[in-house]
């Protein structure tokens, strides 16, 4: 009789998946104590959902005893440019590249459930399907079944694919031949662990998400500590320093998934354009994206943060005028940015505003975690005032002049 697994690989296959590999989903593991000593050492931060979901999370059988398999499944989000050039230039706003096309789960969700109605058919047994939303612990999934193996940096990585692979689970109640686990392949190399910005690893293979700029700039709603801050240089939505710089990387193609291409638009935006986003051209411009969920205003104060380590005068009329912005946390990222942009047009505000001398209002107040301006005084006399304004047309928002990163690969 013929494998199912071969039909369910090519199925994969034509759906779009670059890796389809199967595992015992049954088998015990340690993974579930490793996330248990995570949550405990409150290294997930504000992610309750870590908490409340960490007993089904624990291990596959958790969220359905009757799980005997996984089918795990890759798609490939290789970027065409290269992240390591876009992220040195601080004048334009760093997206991590698995958010400049379509939202992922909405790319992968569709095609798991078509191909667990197939793994159904063929195997006549119950299927469930997961994607990242679900409390299903992927990565040590993907590594007992072959994919690759978690790096010092956590992610998984491959031999084929390198850093840039998003993961999805099917699991059935059929028992389906498991492929061989994927051993450790970093070796001495501790590249990841020396780029990380926040120092977010308290050791190889283990994280501290409360570090991590992907978690402050994407699950984090309030302000930020301020060493933070400086440390997200241009980084608006994401981080990709640990995964740019990894040696597998070199085997690595970018995705041929149309939906996941980059949207021009989002390859070093330009940071005032941004800034000048209301909620109706936020919504527009990021429809189908990821970043839609964190709204406008907490995208604005990560973009009021890159504005305000841009060292770019011209930027100090777009941080003054969200000083009025009605959202708190806007306003308090807009003091902050002016105070590191220009120590003159601070002073002034200070003055105009009231903010010496007498106890600033909470949210402003949240920027006053100040260090010492980086632009010299007396650049706001040079600037030109008022612009930026208005909402952009969303189509409109352009890659910063000049800033395009050749489309190399490393
Ligand atoms: C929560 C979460 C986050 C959190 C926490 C990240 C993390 N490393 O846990 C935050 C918001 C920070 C985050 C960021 C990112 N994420 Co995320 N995230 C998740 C999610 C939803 C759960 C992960 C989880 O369970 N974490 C809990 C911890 C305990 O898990 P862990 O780090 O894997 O723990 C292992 C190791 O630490 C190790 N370990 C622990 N202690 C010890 C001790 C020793 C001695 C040893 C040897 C090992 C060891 O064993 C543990 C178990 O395997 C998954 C989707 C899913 N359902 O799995 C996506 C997922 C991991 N994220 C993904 C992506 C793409 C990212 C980003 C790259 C996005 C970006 N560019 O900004 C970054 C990468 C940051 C990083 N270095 O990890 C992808 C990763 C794909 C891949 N190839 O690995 C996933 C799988 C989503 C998907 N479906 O594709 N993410
Ligand atoms: S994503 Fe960025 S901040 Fe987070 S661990 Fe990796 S390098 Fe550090
Ligand atoms: S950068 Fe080096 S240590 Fe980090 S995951 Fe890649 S090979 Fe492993």
């Amino acid at each position: 009789m013929a494998d199912p697994r071969d039909i369910i690989r090519s199925q994969a296959s034509a759906l779009g998946f670059d890796v389809c590999r199967f595992a015992s989903a049954s088998d015990p593991w340690s993974a579930g104590e490793k996330l248990a000593h995570f949550v405990e050492a409150g290294r997930h931060g504000e992610m309750g959902w870590m908490e409340t979901t960490l007993e089904r999370r624990a291990h596959p059988t958790a969220m359905w005893d009757g799980a005997r398999s996984a089918v795990v499944l890759g798609m490939n989000y290789g970027p065409k440019t290269d992240p390591l050039a876009e992220m040195a230039d601080r004048s334009a706003g760093y997206i991590s590249v698995y958010a400049r096309g379509d939202d992922y789960h909405e790319v992968i969700k569709g095609r798991l459930k078509t191909l667990a109605g197939q793994i159904a058919a063929k195997t006549g047994e119950d299927v469930k399907v997961f994607v990242d939303t679900a409390p299903l612990m992927e990565k040590p999934l993907a590594q007992r079944a072959g994919i690759g193996w978690q790096g010092k940096h956590t992610n998984l990585l491959s031999r084929d694919h390198g850093n840039w692979l998003f993961l999805g689970v099917i699991l059935s109640a059929a028992a389906l031949e498991p492929d061989a686990a994927e051993t450790e392949h970093c070796g001495s190399c501790t590249a990841c662990l020396d780029a990380c910005p926040t120092g977010a690893f308290p050791a190889p293979f283990q994280l501290d998400a409360r570090r991590c700029l992907s978690y402050l700039t994407i699950e984090f709603a309030g302000p930020w500590p301020v060493e933070f801050r400086t440390a997200t240089g241009s980084r608006i939505y994401g981080c990709d320093d640990c995964l740019a710089v990894c040696p597998w990387n070199k085997f690595a193609a970018a995705s041929k998934e149309a939906r996941l291409q980059s949207r021009g638009a989002l390859e070093q935006p330009a940071l005032a354009e941004l800034a000048a986003l209301d909620d109706p051209a936020f919504r527009a411009l990021f429809t189908k994206s990821p970043i839609k969920r964190i709204g406008r205003d907490r995208f604005l104060r990560n973009v009021l943060y890159a504005v305000g380590n841009s060292a770019d005068a011209g930027l100090v009329a777009t941080a003054e005028r969200l000083l009025d912005d009605p959202s708190p946390i806007v306003r308090g990222a807009a003091v902050w940015a002016l105070g590191r942009l220009d120590a003159e047009a601070f002073g002034r505000e200070s003055g105009t505003r009231g903010w010496r001398g007498k106890r600033m209002r909470g949210s402003e107040a949240n920027g006053l975690f100040l260090t010492t301006p980086s632009v010299g005084r007396g650049t706001a006399a040079r600037l030109r005032r008022g612009g930026g304004g208005s909402s952009p047309d969303p189509r409109s928002i352009s890659r910063r002049q000049g800033s395009q990163s050749p489309p190399s690969r490393r």
